[in-house]
């Protein structure tokens, strides 16, 4: 009986998508040669249109003889107009927020846009790392937006010059199809409106004017 469980896992996963009332009942088998026990199995369900919950599950099955190890990245930021940046991330697991921690000087008094930006190329600095990541192709929106920019993560906010960011956000991650690892984190020139202006770009870059400055996330 205990070997039998040990040898398979079977999970019934219940999919439902929010834009209609049909409910698909899904059969995912798992064989392992250890006892169950010993593993820590993580699931993680991504958006896939608006609206529309995905039915695409990420499953992380962690090893029975190592314990699951938080992952930290770092991104060093710089740019041209004197703004420069620390910011470390961490995550627990592979299903938990990605928490981004640190601070950034030479600001102006206010809100600066804060965004991940699809690439880490900086060959003609900050304009290299392109659009904002966005893998859903969704429209530019605020953090807590049910459809937005993977990489949207709203603004931060400077005084006297600094700005401390302390950041949590459950849809990045640093690992799987989010991983925002080797892209770059971009701070902005003006505020992001979030997707709520009245300018065409709102919706794609929120209006946050130029990139002050710029830093690719590395694996710390
Ligand atoms: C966040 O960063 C500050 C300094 O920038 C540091 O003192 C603090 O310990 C950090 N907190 C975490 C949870 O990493
Ligand atoms: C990096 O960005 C520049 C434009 O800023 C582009 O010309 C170049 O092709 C990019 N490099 C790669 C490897 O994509
Ligand atoms: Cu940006
Ligand atoms: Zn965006």
């Amino acid at each position: 009986m205990g070997n039998f469980l040990g040898l398979l896992v079977i999970m019934t996963i219940l999919l439902a998508s929010s834009g209609s009332a049909w409910r698909h009942k899904r059969q995912v088998v798992i064989q392992q040669r250890q006892p169950v026990s010993d593993r820590s199995v993580y699931a993680r369900r991504n958006f896939a249109q608006p609206d529309v919950v995905s039915d695409i599950y990420e499953v992380y099955v962690g090893s029975s003889k190592v314990p699951a190890v938080m992952r930290s990245a770092v991104a060093i930021l710089k740019g041209d107009k004197g703004v420069e940046g620390l910011i470390v991330l961490t995550q627990e697991r592979p299903d938990t927020p990605v928490l981004l921690n640190g601070t950034v000087t030479g600001l102006t008094t206010g809100l600066h846009g804060f965004h991940i930006h699809q690439t880490g190329n900086l060959t003609n600095g900050c304009i290299s790392t392109g659009p904002h990541f966005n893998p859903y192709m969704q429209p530019h929106g605020s953090p807590s937006d049910r459809n937005r920019h993977i990489g949207d993560l709203g603004n931060i906010e400077a005084m006297n010059g600094v700005a401390n960011v302390r950041v949590m956000d459950p849809l990045i991650s640093l690992t799987g199809v989010n991983s925002i690892i080797g892209r770059a984190i971009v701070v902005h020139e003006k505020e992001d409106d979030l997707g709520r202006g009245s300018v065409d770009d709102s919706l794609k870059t929120g209006n946050a004017g130029g990139r002050l400055a710029c830093g690719i996330i590395g694996l710390a």
